[in-house]
């Protein structure tokens, strides 16, 4: 088949809830993939961050087969001799007490909200039915009619209501709006430490500490989530390790099984997780053996190959040659590790026009919030394959509308 038959075919019996750029990809090795006609290209998206390890990671694809033939599921109705392995790895990872492993991310920002509010009315003692959640402007926690209820997106809001009670939105980086939404039946403050779909948005100085005082203040919960932000992808292990923060819940997703198969988890210390008791919650596929291996190794890929201070190094590297960059283009650069959000002026007619010229040259880039270019390579990117990437970023960036000249 040819690229246009897959597009059509894929047009004529698929939802269309994407508009995905017009690439068919049919294999990936490292940081690079190929379509169906044999050109190659940089993946400067991993996935949203899942494919933190690079595609098809030998190790990853290794564990997959080996565990593949021999176990897959048991249903968490029986126990299965992979998960204890990867409690084990994950908590002394990140150093928590316990962990509540689920499938996608939404699944996992869901469990942490029943958590949080079953704390609040068994631990904290809030009445009945009278939990709140903080949450912030230009949020995204995934697409769960009670996830998209709390969203600022119109699109991805409207129309799948009626929406439930128990959140209130405040201005993300607002100290004092947080503080004054502050009260008693307040369970949790859930919060990305940098914004991922918002268009890689970072936090003033000292607004996540300021949220842990507050949480400690008034016995809430502090939430992070982590699923996109966590895992390297800043330069940290987790984001909140920019702030010298320790969350009471951290949300776990994406690159935890480095793109082979989808593995999310919360972890929490015993005071927040023991609240789960038998038949509170769960999910078929969760905990299964063929995942937390996978995720077991893909955690050991990310130590192993010293990624989470490669994000770090090629990160700054990468910020601070696209922030001495000079066009009128750009009306700023910003971001943390090898998650960059390069924001566009309206003047340079959105971000996707840049995204289609890097495209034929070789580059796999995703715009978001129509004039931010989102730059997260696989952790896994070597200097040079960073250089030759700049290159390019640099030569489309510098490209000018005639309109945007003249003006
Ligand atoms: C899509 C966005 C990124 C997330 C955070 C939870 C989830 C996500 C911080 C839900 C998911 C994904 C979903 C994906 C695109 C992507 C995304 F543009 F939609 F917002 F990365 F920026 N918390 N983010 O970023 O995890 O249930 O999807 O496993 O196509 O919707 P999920």
């Amino acid at each position: 088949m040819k690229t246009q038959e897959y597009i059509d075919l894929e047009e004529r019996l698929g939802a269309h809830n994407y508009h995905p750029l017009d690439v068919v990809i049919e294999r990936g090795e490292g940081v690079w993939v190929w379509d169906v006609d044999g050109h190659k290209y940089l993946d400067m998206l991993a996935a949203y961050g899942a494919v933190n390890q690079g595609h098809c990671h030998p190790k990853i694809v290794a564990t997959m087969l080996e565990q593949a033939p021999k176990l897959a599921l048991t249903s968490r109705a029986f126990r299965n001799d992979q998960l204890p392995g990867f409690y084990q790895t994950l908590t002394e990872m990140v150093g928590y007490d316990k962990v509540l492993p689920m499938n996608t991310g939404a699944e996992a920002v869901e469990t942490a909200i029943k958590a949080a509010r079953k704390w609040a009315y068994e631990v904290k003692g809030v009445a009945p039915d009278q939990a709140e959640i903080l949450v912030f402007t230009e949020n995204f926690h995934g697409r769960t009619t009670t996830i998209v209820s709390f969203s600022s997106d119109e699109q991805t809001k409207a129309s799948f209501g009626p929406y439930p009670a128990g959140f209130r939105v405040v201005p993300y980086g607002d100290a004092e709006a947080v503080t004054a939404a502050m009260n008693p039946n307040v369970a949790a403050i859930m919060i990305e430490p940098i914004q991922g779909e918002g268009g890689i948005i970072v936090p003033p100085d000292g607004f996540l500490r300021h949220l842990r005082a507050l949480c400690d203040e008034h016995n809430a919960l502090f939430i992070a989530d982590e699923i996109q932000s966590g895992l390297g992808r800043t330069g940290r292990l987790l984001a909140v390790e920019h702030e010298g923060v320790r969350p009471d819940i951290v949300i776990l997703g994406k690159a935890l099984s480095g793109g082979m198969y989808p593995v999310s988890a919360i972890v929490a210390d015993d005071a927040v997780m023991n609240v789960f008791k038998p038949g509170d919650h769960g999910s078929t596929y969760g905990g299964n053996p063929l995942g937390t291996k996978v995720a077991v190794t893909a955690l050991e890929v990310l130590r192993d190959e010293k990624l989470v201070e490669n994000s770090d190094e090629l990160g700054r590297y990468a910020l601070e040659r696209l922030q001495a960059l000079d066009t009128p283009n750009i009306k700023e650069v910003r971001g943390r590790g090898l998650w960059i959000g390069v924001e566009l002026n309206p003047e340079a007619g959105g971000a996707r026009r840049f995204c289609e010229a890097l495209m034929k040259r070789g580059l796999l880039c995703k715009e978001t919030h129509t004039h931010t270019i989102r730059l997260a390579p696989p952790l896994t990117i070597t200097r040079e394959e960073l250089d030759w990437a700049l290159e390019h970023i640099e030569a489309v960036l510098a490209d000018v509308p005639v309109a945007a000249a003249v003006g």
